[in-house]
């Protein structure tokens, strides 16, 4: 399929150029592939003011991506409880599911497939944020170090310290699993092709895994068996709504982000790994516990690499890992057999037609920082394909038939 892919089958030799393997097709549950570059889940804080509802501009953005084997959607909060951060999405107002709507449509006139990356942020938030002003919620009242980003009084965003969360009642532990449904159902109203739930870098359900954040003596805490309690009740009740060969989990073992840490994380995640077989899930989605190392091209730590070897012993399913790659090591870690797919976030971010550049070895746009959280089509909508650069006018964006 690509022109770099030199693999002669039928005279039985292998011999591949280096970025052979991403163009390779592969099955994702009931998905078939054309390669193996996902675009990574991005919070963007773009939605639309009042209700975080997503609009034609995010439509555009995704649609603009949807050359990504997978797109997994940003972070999208499955209640107004679950919310963390100024102007992130959500998908439990019928505005939102509506929203949603432009969003999967566009991607899918574009030729692309779309995942709805469901959030519940727990304690990573702020009374601004929540219903009534009340607390955030977490497995233990525990406050995180560092700032939540809210809606000032002018509507511009701001930095405010985090405040200690209030311990969740074990009364409410089906309330939160009725969240992550609810988001499930109307992911699927807005007819997305699956949902990943976010339980990584912090979150609840990652609060919850960790025992840093879950000191709690009931059955959600205490052994490993029981901080994944609340995970496997969302996977057994989404794959219910959604069948499981539509559902992922994101996972982020030895991630420090949000204040997280663990007193045996092999243990934690090899069990959780273990325990994830059952579900026959689409996937298992890795934050690269190596990311600043391959990013920075040196030796990865040896106990970050022995974590990746660990899920991939432990797990029998697909496996997506992100963090920190470009082509030639994402080739490589698919050569090695380390995982499945690889999924690139601020490289999709700057390169709408990601998967082309790496195809043709063409330069990328570099990413710019200051415009990844807020605004508006400035560094969002703006970054130009290669057909672009070649001096072809940009594709309209915005269609009228998907209002
Ligand atoms: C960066 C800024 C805000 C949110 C994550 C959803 O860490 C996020 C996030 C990242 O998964």
């Amino acid at each position: 399929m690509s022109v770099l892919t030199t693999s002669d089958t039928q005279s039985g030799t292998v011999s591949q150029t280096p970025a052979a393997q991403l163009f390779q097709p592969g099955h994702l549950g009931r998905y078939e592939l054309p390669h193996r570059i996902v675009m990574a889940p991005l919070t963007r804080s773009r939605s639309r003011q009042p209700g975080n509802v997503p609009a034609e501009l995010n439509a555009c953005y995704y649609a603009q991506r949807a050359s990504a084997a997978l797109i997994v959607s940003e972070a999208t909060q499955v209640s107004m409880q679950g919310q963390g951060y100024a102007w992130t999405p959500g998908i439990h107002s019928r505005e939102q599911v509506e929203g949603w709507r432009l969003v999967t449509d566009a991607v899918h006139k574009a030729g692309g497939l779309i995942f709805l990356q469901l959030w519940h942020v727990g304690r990573i938030s702020h009374p601004s944020l929540q219903p009534d002003g009340m607390l955030p919620v977490a497995p233990s009242a525990i406050k995180p170090s560092g700032q939540a980003f809210i809606e000032n009084e002018n509507g511009e965003g701001e930095l405010v310290p985090f405040v200690t969360p209030r311990a969740l009642q074990i009364e409410e532990m089906p309330y939160l699993v009725w969240q992550f449904v609810s988001g499930a159902k109307n992911a699927l109203a807005a007819g997305f092709d699956g949902v990943e739930l976010h339980a990584a870098n912090g979150y609840l359900l990652d609060q919850f895994i960790e025992s840093g954040t879950n000191k709690r003596t009931d059955e959600y805490g205490g052994s490993v068996e029981n901080r994944a309690r609340l995970l496997l009740e969302v996977v057994e009740a989404v794959s219910q709504v959604w069948e499981p060969d539509r559902v992922g989990v994101r996972l982020s073992p030895l991630g420090s982000f949000n204040d997280m840490s663990d007193d045996d994380p092999e243990e934690t995640f090899g069990t959780i790994a273990a325990a994830l077989n059952d579900y026959r899930l689409a996937y298992l989605h890795i934050v690269n516990p190596a990311i600043a190392e391959v990013e920075q091209g040196i030796q990865p730590d040896a106990r970050a690499m022995r974590m990746v070897d660990l899920i991939r012993s432990r797990y029998s399913g697909k496996l997506i890992l992100t963090g920190g790659f470009d082509q030639d090591t994402a080739d490589a870690w698919l050569q090695q057999g380390k995982a499945d797919f690889i999924a690139f976030g601020r490289k999709f971010l700057a390169n709408p037609d990601l998967p082309e550049r790496f195809r043709l070895r063409a330069t990328l746009n570099a990413d710019d920082v200051s415009t990844f959280y807020g605004g508006g089509a400035k560094g969002y909508t703006d970054y130009p394909s290669l057909a672009q650069e070649r001096g072809e006018e940009p594709k309209p964006c915005v269609d009228d038939s998907w209002r």
